[in-house]
């Protein structure tokens, strides 16, 4: 093997940031290893068939023992921690797990790194989160919340990513360690899980135009997110690593939705202008505490990263929407000249193909 070729470890491989970041650090000429979780895990397929250059460990970040095997295998120059219990709604019902593994895992992680003697040649990035902050409007300042921003976070995931993001600085200081935290708002796609609202609704839509089905059920659809997309995200996360010395960096758009905004954009992209017919009210989503509005302020990592996002609202909307349109077809043997079932009632053409990705 190439001396200087750069090696990665990732946790939390089979998620939407991991399957991103893999790729860009393959097209990099790193070579990447995944940490998988369980005996038996079901996405360990999607994992080798989607990204069959990833040499893949057993592993969980909450076994110190797994995490050290696992950094003295792979001897990585740089460690991403993206493994996290990573629904908010789900870290109320498992707030104890949710602790266990979004928290004290990334202990774990930084003292499999320590002990295993590379704590200054294993540089680790801490995926913090937008969700720290807690979206109270006292605490928002006018521009968005940034790296100097007041934290309240208002879920136990919220509660144990903000322990993650203290122990993770609290190993910069107290050892030196290149440990840098990226604090990211909402960031969407094609890979994004269905159990997240975006996702959720881009599917929705595209099932809904295809005649799959005929409603869907939410939660409240007042809150406001800082939706970016997660490719512009993860190559953030790349230049925070490269950077000479190791902080602290909020990715953001700066810009704020309501999920009735993108309900409205969603819908827009195959030809339906009033939604609501369409959505239904389910009590069972929403949560025990809310987070309303979260707003970011990226001008740091502009300023000193040089990063700048390149997918905005629209452009997000838009080439989920045509994934998943063209996902379902796919799924379902629904040919592309099939007419479909739910009719346009408004200006907007309707997304069939997919934009050339970037
Ligand atoms: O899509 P969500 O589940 O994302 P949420 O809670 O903002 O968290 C995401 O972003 C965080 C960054 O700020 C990450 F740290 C975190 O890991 C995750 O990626 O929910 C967004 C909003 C919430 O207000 C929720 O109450 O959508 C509302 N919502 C309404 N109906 C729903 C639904 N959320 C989900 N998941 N499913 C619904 O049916």
């Amino acid at each position: 093997m190439d001396g200087s070729r750069r090696t990665a470890l990732i946790t939390g491989i089979t998620g939407q940031d991991g399957g991103h970041l893999a790729s860009l650090l393959h097209e990099k000429g790193y070579r990447v290893f995944g940490l998988i979780r369980g005996q038996h895990n079901p996405r360990r397929d999607d994992v080798e068939r989607d990204l069959p250059f990833v040499e893949l460990l057993e592993g969980d970040v909450t076994d110190p023992t797994s995490l050290v095997r696992a950094v003295e295998t792979s001897s990585p120059d740089e460690l991403y921690n993206f493994a996290a219990i990573s629904h908010v709604g789900y870290s109320f019902n498992h707030p104890t797990l949710t602790m266990e593994v979004t928290g004290k895992g990334v202990l774990n992680v930084l003292e499999a790194v320590r002990l295993s003697g590379r704590a200054e040649r294993t540089k680790i990035y801490q995926a913090s989160t937008s969700e720290m902050f807690g979206g109270m409007d006292y605490s928002m300042p006018g521009s968005g919340y940034n790296e100097q921003s007041q934290f309240h976070p208002r879920s136990p995931y919220g509660v144990a990513k903000l322990y993650g993001h203290w122990i993770a600085k609290n190993y910069r200081e107290s050892y030196g360690m290149f440990v840098v935290c990226g604090v990211l708002f909402n960031h969407e796609g094609e890979r994004r899980g269905t159990e997240f609202v975006t996702r959720k609704i881009t599917r929705a839509v595209a099932r809904i135009h295809l005649g799959l089905q005929d409603t869907i059920n939410l939660g409240v659809l007042w809150p406001k997110r800082d939706w970016g997309y997660a490719g512009d995200y993860v190559r953030g996360i790349w230049m925070m690593m490269q950077h000479h010395e190791p902080d602290d960096f909020v990715l953001a758009t700066g810009e704020a939705h309501s999920i009735e905004d993108f309900l409205a954009t969603a819908f827009a992209k195959i030809g339906v202008g009033d939604w609501r017919p369409y959505v239904t009210f389910d009590p069972a989503l929403t949560r025990a505490a809310e987070v309303d509005n979260l707003l970011g302020d990226s001008s740091k990592a502009e300023q000193v990263l040089g990063w700048r996002r390149e997918v905005g609202f629209d452009d997000l909307v838009t080439r989920m929407v045509a994934h998943d349109l063209a996902d379902q077809r796919l799924r379902h043997g629904i040919s592309p000249l099939t007419p479909p079932v739910v009719p346009a009632d408004v200006t907007a053409p309707p997304v069939e193909t997919a934009p050339e990705l970037p």
